[in-house]
């Protein structure tokens, strides 16, 4: 949700990662996370989203579940209504049903993407009452048109971008990310199949490729969330003004997770 200021947020919905985290989905090459250090950083997480000033929620992990810490893609939550979504991997279909749970005690109309839709919340950037919806590996035409179709009902404007031409992009908030202010956070490949036309964008910070996991992240409040040892990314938000708070992020990224997907923010 956001209103003007992209940011009038007071709670949100997290999942810790259980005990079968690391038999997730990823295309990271190199060691599993580990558990320990993937429980503490999000510990770590939560602790920044109250100092932001919401209060967290905790969904009950899942272990059939592996995914299930990357609340994101299971739901659309926006100012007006929630949708559930139907995520693109089949093994993360049953993620939606707990989410239900916490989110119909909110949102009493709570309707769904329905097959044969796909859709991930990651592949949802809203923009002060605009969203991208990006077409993906995981995110289907008909997911998209379901959530667009969703939108307009509420009054929201719904832009279809295709990702699908680079494989650098698992889902559009992979790449990007809208901070406020007419601000956008973009590594070049985003940069390159995102227009941003129809949106305001009177300021871009490039993410350089070395740093390309900070396009993930997250302005709460008056706060942006982004993932730790990304300096120039760090440096180029401490210009805009806004409390930054850096994240060790290290084991979610292991298993292709953003920060931005550990939370549902409302
Ligand atoms: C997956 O592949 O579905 C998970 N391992 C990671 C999902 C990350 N979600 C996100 O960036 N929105």
């Amino acid at each position: 949700m956001s209103g003007p200021n992209a940011a009038a947020f007071t709670r949100a919905l997290v999942r810790r990662p259980g005990s079968t985290f690391a038999s997730g989905l990823t295309s990271a090459a190199g060691p599993p996370p580990d558990l320990i250090a993937a429980g503490e950083q999000h510990l770590a997480y939560c602790a920044a989203l109250r100092e932001t000033g919401l209060i967290v929620s905790q969904l009950a992990p899942e272990l059939q579940f592996p995914d299930g810490t990357f609340v994101e893609d299971t739901a659309i939550v926006t100012a007006r209504g929630a949708i559930l979504t139907r995520p693109g991997a089949p093994s993360r279909t049953g993620e939606v049903e707990s989410v239900a749970v916490a989110l119909r005690a909110i949102f009493p109309q709570l309707p769904a993407i329905q097959a044969p839709g796909t859709l991930d919340g990651g592949d949802v950037c809203e923009a002060d009452g605009r969203f991208l919806i990006g077409l993906s590996t995981r995110t289907n035409e008909s997911g998209a048109a379901q959530l667009a179709d969703f939108l307009t009902s509420l009054g929201y404007e719904a832009c279809v971008v295709d990702i699908r031409t680079t494989a650098a992009l698992l889902h559009l908030k992979t790449g990007l990310a809208y901070i406020g202010d007419d601000t956008w956070v973009m590594t070049r490949i985003a940069r390159q199949v995102v227009p941003l036309d129809g949106f305001a964008a009177r300021r871009v910070i490039d993410v350089p490729e070395e740093e390309a996991y900070a396009a993930n992240c997250v302005r709460v409040n008056d706060s942006v969330l982004v993932p730790a040892r990304c300096p120039r990314v760090i440096d180029a938000l401490r210009t805009t003004g806004h409390r930054i708070l850096a994240l060790d992020m290290s084991e979610f990224k292991k298993m292709d997770g953003g920060l931005s997907c550990l939370s549902l923010r409302f």
